[in-house]
């Protein structure tokens, strides 16, 4: 069976933008912050997210920045929630104790809001759509996408409510491997 949408929405992000992580992680988060950070004001607006290479050309690079900052109150994110964000995605070292800020499921709240933009706590079929849309653009028939968005919501919706909520969500991903394919790479 093919990729769901959800799986396809996470590897994309993932693939893309975030990969394995190295020991001086935090080093380079806060020298890559710094050159962020053009006007030198101690935080990151929305444009100087789109300047990451790896954002721009990503088509979700819009909701992957809207994500991040869902958890900003002035629409700025400073040095502490950059790294606080990233660090999500470090890959946890086996035997070690997996800490809550990159566990799984912090992973996987972050996509989550990838999906769910207007943060009632459950996708729609109507969100799920709008990505769909981006991931494979304009030149798949609406009537497949619409498609593909159904089975997607019936393969995930355990309570018949026909939205997924953040615990279907993660139990449709049991079997993707989001601990690899979420960590972080920053290029030197
Ligand atoms: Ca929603
Ligand atoms: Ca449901």
């Amino acid at each position: 069976m093919e990729n769901s949408a959800l799986d396809m929405c996470v590897c994309l992000c993932t693939d893309l933008f975030f990969s394995p992580v190295t020991k001086s992680q935090i080093t380079r988060l806060h020298s890559r912050f710094t050159i962020l950070d053009k006007g030198k004001t101690g935080n990151l607006r929305r444009e100087d997210f789109m300047q990451i290479p790896e954002l721009s050309i990503n088509p979700l690079g819009d909701r992957i920045v809207q994500a991040f900052f869902s958890e900003a109150l002035d629409d700025m994110i400073n040095l502490r929630q950059f790294i606080r964000v990233l660090s999500k995605f470090q890959r946890t070292k086996e035997n070690e104790e997996d800490n809550k800020l990159n566990s799984r499921e912090e992973k996987l709240k972050f996509a989550f809001r990838m999906y769910d933009t207007d943060n009632d706590k459950k996708i729609s079929r109507g969100e799920l759509l709008v990505v769909l849309n981006m991931l494979v653009g304009s030149n798949t028939p609406e009537e497949q996408l619409a498609s593909i968005a159904d089975r997607t919501i019936i393969e995930a919706d355990m309570d018949g409510d026909r939205m997924i909520s953040f615990e279907e969500f993660c139990t449709s991903l049991e079997r993707t491997d989001v601990e690899e394919k979420m960590s972080i790479r920053f290029p030197h």
